[in-house]
């Protein structure tokens, strides 16, 4: 619990090198297939720094017509690949009672990539929570209320560690202010990956 909010879970080094390297193996067979893109936003086409890709039945997109999940690859037109064993173990781990995750948002990070404060809510449904995996570089995370004038607090979010946001911290606000450059050596390249999973649609 942080900020007296309920249904955020914080656990540091949940996961070891080895389950992190595997993980990075993981995320470059993925981007493979469905290689990063780069979203913009709705109206205004500005670039997000941060490049994306997904994994999963559905995936998170944004462009100039808004945000959404969809089915295939903005570029390639291809459905996005499977969300892996590994990924699917975690998520029963954390999130015992949910049904299975739907979408995993990869989010890559260069050095000076933010994400201004937001809330996920293109969801249709916010019973299950988003279980959050770092990887790579320490970022700075930023997560307030359900109003975006809440006060807000930040803390370090390090290469291994899990954020579960479930129940009333569903629909904080949050964002990433900073990624702290050569903070791992997971990386070669440094930069930071965030791996989201999700369930987007109601459990039938
Ligand atoms: C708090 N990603 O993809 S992960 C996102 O590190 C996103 O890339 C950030 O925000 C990242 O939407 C933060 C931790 C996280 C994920 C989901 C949340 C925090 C959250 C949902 C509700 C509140
Ligand atoms: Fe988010």
């Amino acid at each position: 619990e942080i900020n007296g909010l309920t249904g955020l879970d914080y656990y540091p080094a949940y996961l070891d090198r080895t389950d992190q390297s595997r993980l990075v193996d993981t995320f470059r067979s993925i981007v493979e297939s469905a290689p990063l893109f780069q979203p913009v936003m709705p109206k205004t086409a500005k670039p997000f720094s941060v490049r994306m890709s997904n994994c999963g039945p559905l995936g998170w997109v944004s462009d100039v017509n808004g945000y959404r999940y969809q089915p295939a690859h903005p570029v390639t037109g291809l459905p996005w690949p499977p969300i892996p064993q590994s990924l699917i173990e975690l998520w029963s781990s954390c999130a015992p009672q949910a049904p299975e995750p739907e979408a995993c948002l990869i989010n890559f990070y260069t050095p000076g990539a933010k994400m201004g404060l937001h809330q996920d809510k293109d969801e249709q449904t916010f019973e299950a929570p988003v279980v959050s995996v770092s990887l790579g570089d320490t970022a700075t995370f930023r997560v307030g209320g359900l109003s975006r004038k809440d006060p807000t607090r930040s803390f370090k979010l390090a290469s291994g560690d899990v954020v579960v946001m479930g129940g009333e911290a569903r629909l904080c606000y949050h964002g990433i202010d900073k990624v702290l450059e050569g903070t791992s050596t997971l990386l070669k390249n440094g930069g930071r990956i965030n791996l989201t999973l999700r369930r987007v649609t109601p459990p039938s």
